[in-house]
């Protein structure tokens, strides 16, 4: 028998794509910090990736710059997988959020620059629609119930079908997701971290008082969720979550922290309220019990936290064995190129459960130019070739890096808690 003829160098080069010439990090501060990255290949196309990290942003800035940039000049722009690889396993030091948001930026630049060669919509290389548009979340809060509720109110009549509700609790000083001025809450807000002051006990007397109140004014068929924010622990999650359950959540977001994937064993023993979780996580292994013991309902990890279009793809396919939904994280620290990207994912993925969405400020928005839009409860990413979000450079120049910082927690005695 003829042995097949083995391709000549010559031959495999001709079939590689277009080389990596230039891959810049550009930080800019429009109302907060972005990280983003702009490759441009041998062909003159370019695309741009998210690796923003809230308040730990020029870790990522000096990784791509100093340790991964180098090695993306030269190489084929049309080999996504086999760059992620590279990059993963290539480092040998594997994981963490830095890492993979580094990964992801360079990810969904690559993505970008494949769905411009093909002058298609991302989502149409990730398989096509799958639903009509994106259903996103939206996020009210107040001082008091009254605020709160007008603050839902304003969003219904904005279109969102539906809402994350956060409301301060009596007696407790800070209470996480509400704003600290009249303006919108933005989680980082200081040059160095606030302190705040939590008490969960007080926290868990509330919150059944602030979801019937949201319920009683606005009914049964808007949905509503609700962020934890890592403050319980598992038994105190399992308690909130049992008396959540009459007021018929979306999710509960968040409930305890989840390094120990086992804890949401003990929480979901105790209740139906469906539970979500993911938002700090980089990794397929960080969910790999909680999604294969059915221990959540939805997987919050994002483009930019998680490795990429790339890896949440892989995620989101092992959730789908276990009838797990994806959740996004959208807060305004995820820049509008993650937001683009994730609208592409959101739209393709059979598991796709809900996206977050807290809208950018003007500046924001003007930095980066976007194709995505918001109508009727439903975003949509466009149909601008890639993922339809660009950014201005020269305009970025003009808002430069501002040291900010999340605020940290401590309870009543002054133990440190989680934020
Ligand atoms: O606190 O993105 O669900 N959304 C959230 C966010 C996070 C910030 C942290 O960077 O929990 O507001
Ligand atoms: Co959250």
């Amino acid at each position: 028998m003829q042995e097949p003829e083995r391709e000549t160098t010559q031959q495999v080069a001709s079939k590689q794509g277009a080389r990596i010439v230039d891959a810049r990090v550009i930080v800019t501060c429009p109302g907060r910090n972005f990280v983003t990255l702009k490759i441009t290949t041998s062909d003159g196309v370019y695309g741009v990736g998210d690796g923003t990290l809230n308040g730990r942003e020029l870790a990522v800035s000096a990784y791509l710059q100093e340790h991964v940039v180098p090695c993306l000049i030269g190489r084929d722009a049309d080999r996504i997988e086999d760059t992620w690889q590279y990059l993963y396993r290539g480092a040998y030091w594997r994981r963490g959020p830095v890492t993979m948001a580094a990964i992801a930026a360079v990810d969904t630049a690559l993505w970008d620059i494949k769905a411009k060669g093909a002058n298609m919509p991302l989502y149409q290389l990730l398989g096509g629609r799958g639903r009509d548009g994106v259903t996103v979340y939206c996020h009210a809060n107040g001082h008091d119930l009254g605020e709160l509720c007008e603050s839902v109110a304003q969003h219904v009549e904005l279109g969102y079908k539906a809402v994350r509700v956060q409301c301060a609790v009596p007696g407790v000083a800070d209470a996480y997701g509400v704003s600290h001025g009249d303006g919108p809450y933005e989680p980082a807000d200081g040059s160095v971290p606030r302190e705040e002051v939590w008490s969960t006990a007080k926290y868990l007397r509330f919150a059944p008082k602030m979801m019937e109140t949201v319920r009683l004014r606005f009914g049964f068929d808007l949905a509503l969720l609700h962020d934890g924010h890592h403050r319980m622990t598992p038994i105190e999650a399992a308690s909130l979550g049992k008396s959540l359950e009459e007021f018929r959540l979306f999710w509960l977001e968040d409930a305890t922290p989840a390094e120990n994937q086992q804890a949401f064993r003990l929480i979901r023993q105790h209740t139906t309220t469906p539970l979500a979780v993911g938002e700090v996580f980089n990794s397929i292994f960080d969910c790999q019990q909680l999604i294969s013991e059915q221990l959540i309902d939805y997987i919050r990890a994002t483009v930019v936290h998680a490795g990429g279009i790339t890896h949440m793809r892989r995620i989101a396919s092992f959730a789908d064995l276990y009838g797990v939904k994806t959740g996004s994280h959208g807060p305004t620290d995820v820049s509008p190129i993650c937001m683009g990207a994730a609208l592409h994912f959101d739209l393709s993925v059979p598991n796709f459960g809900i996206q977050e969405h807290m809208p950018h400020c003007a500046e924001t928005d003007e930095v980066f130019p976007h194709a995505y839009r918001f109508k009727d409860g439903l975003m949509h990413p466009g149909e601008s070739a890639g993922h339809g979000v660009d950014i201005d450079e020269k305009l970025a120049a003009r808002f430069p890096y501002k040291r900010m910082y999340l605020p940290v927690a401590r309870l009543e005695d002054g133990s440190m808690h989680n934020w």
